[in-house]
Formats: C-alpha cells, structure tokens, sequence
C-alpha cells in the first residue's frame, strides 16, 4: 500500500497525465508547492515500487498498478469534495478539509460514503432537509 505522500503523489500525477496528457517533474512539484528535488526522489520511491516507469528525458508513465490506484485516490478526492459541498461545508474549506482526511478513511468508509451520497441523490428533498437544519441552527446561535 502507498503511504499517505505515495498517495498525494500518485493522485496529482494521474490528473496531470488526465489534464495534459503528461506529467513533467517541474508541474508535480508546482502542483504539490515542493521542491523538484524532493519531487525526483519521490518519483524514484515510485519507480522502484513499480507505480510508474521514469526515464530523465522522457519523462514518466503510469504503470497499469499506478494508473488502477490513481484513478481511485481522484476519484475518493472528489467523492469528498461532493461529500462536504453537499452537507454544507464552506466552500473555502473543502479542498484543504479533504487534503486532510483523505489518506485516512479506509476504503469501506468511503464506499458508505459513496451510499450516503446515492441516498441523497435518490431524493433532492433529502439535502434541502438537511440544508434547513443547518440553517435554523445557525438563526438560533445568531439570536442566543
Ligand atoms: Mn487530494
């Protein structure tokens, strides 16, 4: 299993490969505010774990095996995303909430989540429900 910054790595480089069609050292560590160098020794951990194949001038492929996990931590990064927009969460919050929590939730957590979100989904009455408790709470903090 990829560790947290294995996971935060693989992520970003299969959107990158999704958004561009490659995924140059430079954008990595642009994308992730670190420096190249810690971007080049990360990417060799990920060679060496067979997650990518990286040649200095050619820049790096996923693997099949990176490609598989990469597709699912984006996919889980928007999930939550989804997640929070809809139970209210500030919208200036979200992407860091995620950053957060994301390498922490196991795989069974996040497939009830993703129930959670198709029992919304069924029934759009089901978040304004929520949405409204939300928001008498708020009035009553606001008037105490
Ligand atoms: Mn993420």
């Amino acid at each position: 299993m990829p560790t947290p910054s294995m996971e935060d790595y693989l992520e970003k480089i299969y959107s990158l490969i999704e958004e561009k069609g490659y995924a140059r050292v430079s954008d990595i560590a642009e994308a992730l505010a670190v420096h190249p160098s810690s971007v080049t020794k990360m990417v060799q951990k990920l060679d060496k774990d067979k997650y990518l194949v990286y040649e200095k001038y050619r820049g790096l492929v996923l693997t099949p095996k990176g490609k598989k996990i990469g597709k699912r931590l984006v996919h889980r990064h928007t999930l939550l995303e989804e997640f929070l927009r809809l139970i209210g969460v500030d919208e200036e919050h979200i992407y860091k909430d995620v950053e957060g929590i994301e390498h922490h939730l196991s795989w069974e957590s996040i497939t009830c989540i993703e129930y959670l979100m198709a029992y919304f989904e069924q029934d759009p009455q089901r978040s304004v429900e929520l949405l409204r408790i939300k928001q008498e709470d708020e009035q009553k903090e606001e008037e105490s």
